[in-house]
C-alpha cells in the first residue's frame, strides 16, 4: 500500500473528526493508500502535543509553513479557523501538496477565487469538507433526483438551526469561540451553517441565480476572550434568505444560533411535480419521500394509499452502507467524514474529479457573499457565474 502522509493544521472539533477518518479508512474501504498521521500543526505546542499523543500523530509543528514545505508530507488538511485557510492553501498548492480544507473555503469570494485558481494551476487534488453530502440519506436524495422521481422542481426549503450562542455572557474569540469573531470567521451563521445548506441545495437542485436576505445580530457587544475588552459583534447571529434557482424553482433558507432547543437542526425539503424529499439531520438515518406515481388508466393519480414513506437508509444498496454493518444497523456523524475521505482517496487513485472540490466551494462562497451583500443593501443580488456541472 502507498503511504498517504498527513499534515493537519488545527486540533479542534474538526481536527478530531478528520483524524478519526484517517485512522479508520483502511478498516472499511479497500483503497490503495494508507493514511499516516505524520504531523499536527498548531500555535500552542503543548495542546498540539496532547492532541498528537491522543490521536497518534508522529510529530508536532508550530509553524504551518514548515509543515507545508516538509518533504515527508503528501497532504495538507486545513482544520483551523476560517481566516487561516487562504494563506495555507496558496502555500500548500505551491508546494504541490494535496489539499483538504474545512468549510467555508474562504473569508470571501476574492480569496476563494485565488485559492481555486492556485489548486487548479498546481494540479493538486483538492476537496472541501462539506461532509453532509456524505450522509447516506442525503446522497440517496440526490439519487432520487437523478432518477427523475422529483420531476419539475418548484420549491426548496432549508433550515439550519442551533442555540448555543444565546447567552450574552458568552465571550467572542479565542480557540473555542472564534466562530463569534468576525475577523476570524468572516461571517456568522451564513458562512458557518448556511454554507452547508447552500452546498447541499446546489448539489440537489442546481445553481442559485439570485438571492435577497435579512440578517440580524441579536447581541451587539461581547467580551473578547483574548483582549478582555468589550467589543462590538460583527457576525450575523441569524440569516434568512429567498433564492431563485436557475431551474426556475424558488427556495427559502433560514439559519440561526438562537433557536432554543435546536442543537444541529439541519433540514431540507425539495418539492417537485412528481415527488418530494425531506431530510432532517437530527433523524439522520431516514430520508422521507413522497412519490406521485399511482397509475390508473395510464394516468397518474394519488391513490387512497398515497403517503410519505420514511426510508431507513441502512441497506447495502444505499450509498456507502455496504462498507459498514448489516442492513438495519446505523452509522453516525463521524462516518460522513470517513465516506468523504474514502471518495477523495478513490478519486486520487482513479484520477477522477472528487466533489465538492474548491470550484464547487467557490460557487457556495459566491452565494454566501451575495447573501451578506443583500442583507446590507436590502436588494436582490445576482450570482454572477455559472455553477460547474455536477
Ligand atoms: C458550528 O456549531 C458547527 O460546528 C459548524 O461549524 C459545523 O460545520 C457544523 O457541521 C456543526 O456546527
Amino acid at each position: 500500500m502507498t503511504p498517504l502522509r498527513i499534515g493537519i493544521v488545527g486540533y479542534g472539533f474538526m481536527g478530531r473528526a478528520h483524524s478519526n477518518a484517517y485512522k479508520r479508512l483502511n478498516d472499511f474501504f479497500a483503497v490503495q493508500h494508507r493514511p499516516v498521521l505524520t504531523a499536527v500543526c498548531a500555535r500552542d505546542a503543548s495542546k498540539a502535543q496532547a492532541f498528537a499523543s491522543n490521536w497518534g500523530y508522529e510529530r508536532v509543528e508550530t509553524d504551518w509553513r514548515r509543515m507545508v514545505e516538509a518533504p515527508d508530507i503528501d497532504l495538507i488538511d486545513i482544520a483551523s479557523p476560517n481566516d487561516t485557510h487562504y494563506e495555507i492553501v496558496l502555500a500548500a498548492a505551491k508546494a504541490g501538496k494535496m489539499i483538504l480544507c474545512e468549510k467555508p473555503l474562504a473569508m470571501n469570494v476574492r480569496q476563494a477565487e485565488e485559492m481555486t485558481e492556485a489548486v487548479e494551476k498546481a494540479g493538486v487534488p483538492n476537496m472541501v469538507w462539506f461532509n453532509y453530502r456524505r450522509v447516506p440519506a442525503v446522497a440517496l436524495a440526490r439519487q432520487v433526483v437523478d432518477e427523475g422521481r422529483i420531476g419539475k422542481p418548484f420549491h426548496y426549503r432549508a433550515t439550519y438551526l442551533q442555540d448555543w450562542t444565546i447567552s450574552p455572557d458568552l465571550p467572542q474569540g479565542g480557540a473555542a469561540l472564534w466562530r463569534l469573531d468576525v475577523n476570524v470567521a468572516g461571517s456568522g451563521v451564513t458562512g458557518d451553517l448556511l454554507a452547508h445548506s447552500i452546498d447541499t441545495a446546489m448539489w440537489l437542485n442546481g445553481p442559485i441565480s439570485r438571492v435577497t436576505a435579512l440578517t440580524r445580530t441579536f447581541i451587539k457587544e461581547r467580551t473578547h476572550a483574548i483582549t478582555g475588552a468589550v467589543q462590538s459583534v460583527g457576525i450575523d447571529d441569524a440569516c434568512m434568505f429567498l433564492a431563485e434557482f436557475a431551474n426556475g424553482s424558488i427556495g427559502t433558507f433560514e439559519s440561526t444560533r438562537y433557536a432554543r432547543g435546536r442543537k444541529n437542526f439541519n433540514t431540507f425539503e425539495l418539492n417537485g411535480a412528481a415527488g418530494s424529499v425531506y431530510f432532517d439531520l437530527e433523524d439522520p438515518q431516514y430520508l422521507s419521500f413522497f412519490e406521485y406515481n399511482q397509475l390508473q388508466s395510464g394516468q397518474k393519480i394519488e391513490s387512497h394509499l398515497a403517503g410519505w414513506r420514511k426510508i431507513h437508509v441502512t441497506n447495502s444498496e444505499h450509498p456507502w452502507m455496504s462498507h459498514y454493518w448489516v442492513p438495519g444497523t446505523t452509522i453516525g456523524y463521524e462516518h460522513t467524514f470517513l465516506n468523504a475521505l474514502a471518495d477523495f482517496v478513490a478519486a486520487v487513485e482513479s484520477g477522477k474529479r472528487v466533489r465538492p472540490d474548491f470550484r464547487d466551494a467557490l460557487e457556495t462562497q459566491r452565494v454566501c457573499d451575495a447573501v451578506l451583500l443583500s442583507a446590507q443593501t436590502g436588494a436582490w443580488v445576482d450570482i454572477q457565474t455559472a455553477q460547474a456541472e455536477a
